[in-house]
């Protein structure tokens, strides 16, 4: 039965069946002082105001049945899967796989690696662990999709200009349409931010469509 969200440019239809709700790197590393986000230059406060919103659309996709994934970004202890064009690029006060004070920088098992706790994945929904800005790239995303016959995503998280638009972007290229909750999402810099929601739904939505939380969670009441 489907279901239609106000959204830009046009409402968004959508089956709760056939559509996954995916957080994207609501981890420490990017949210909180001393992790990944923070050693690139960031201030990381601005990143907080997703965690609210990010929670009404997981309580909403939960109480529906929806399928929910979440997604970190990382490496592996040894850094075997870390390009050394991303671990050597720019001066970072600290690099990838350097000791910090959440433990190793963008480093998987450590703490800085785990989603923020207002967010923690409940038992039995899939959290995929990605070495790239993209949740398609080197990860088991789509078949997880495809064979659960998912076509549609809700994307949120951080950070909107980076990880949730290469997402996006990915999403789109392989076929499924992509709404983006937009302030569940959030970035160190509110102009990229802004842009970047305006980018998705441009064109007649050039990568898919644009709504928000509250739009989401009231169209399943
Ligand atoms: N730096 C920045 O804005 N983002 C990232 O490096 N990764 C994600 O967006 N998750």
């Amino acid at each position: 039965m489907p279901i239609a969200i106000p959204a830009e440019p046009s409402d968004f239809e959508f089956d709760p069946a056939r559509t996954a709700l995916i957080v994207i790197d609501m981890q420490r590393d990017f949210l909180e002082p001393g992790g990944f986000g923070e050693t690139l230059g960031n201030g990381v406060s601005l990143l907080a105001a997703a965690i609210g919103p990010c929670k009404v659309a997981l309580d909403a996709a939960r109480a529906n049945g929806m399928l929910v994934i979440h997604t970190r970004e990382g490496h592996r202890p040894d850094l075997s899967d870390a390009p050394p064009a991303k671990v050597l690029r720019g001066a970072p006060s600290k690099r990838i796989g350097d000791p910090g004070p959440m433990g190793r920088i963008l480093v998987r098992g450590e703490p800085g690696h785990d989603i923020v706790a207002e967010l923690t994945p409940l038992p039995g929904e899939p959290v995929i662990d990605k070495p790239g800005k993209g949740a398609f790239y080197a990860t088991e995303l789509e078949p997880m999709l495809r064979h659960r016959d998912i076509e549609a995503l809700l994307v949120a998280g951080v950070t909107t200009e980076v990880c949730v638009h290469t997402t996006v972007r990915e999403a789109n290229d392989r076929g499924f349409r992509c709404a983006v909750l937009g302030d569940a999402c959030a970035s160190y810099f509110p102009e990229f931010h802004a842009m970047a929601l305006r980018m998705v739904s441009a064109q007649g939505g050039i990568f898919g469509w644009v709504t928000d939380t509250a739009a989401f969670a009231a169209s399943l009441q």
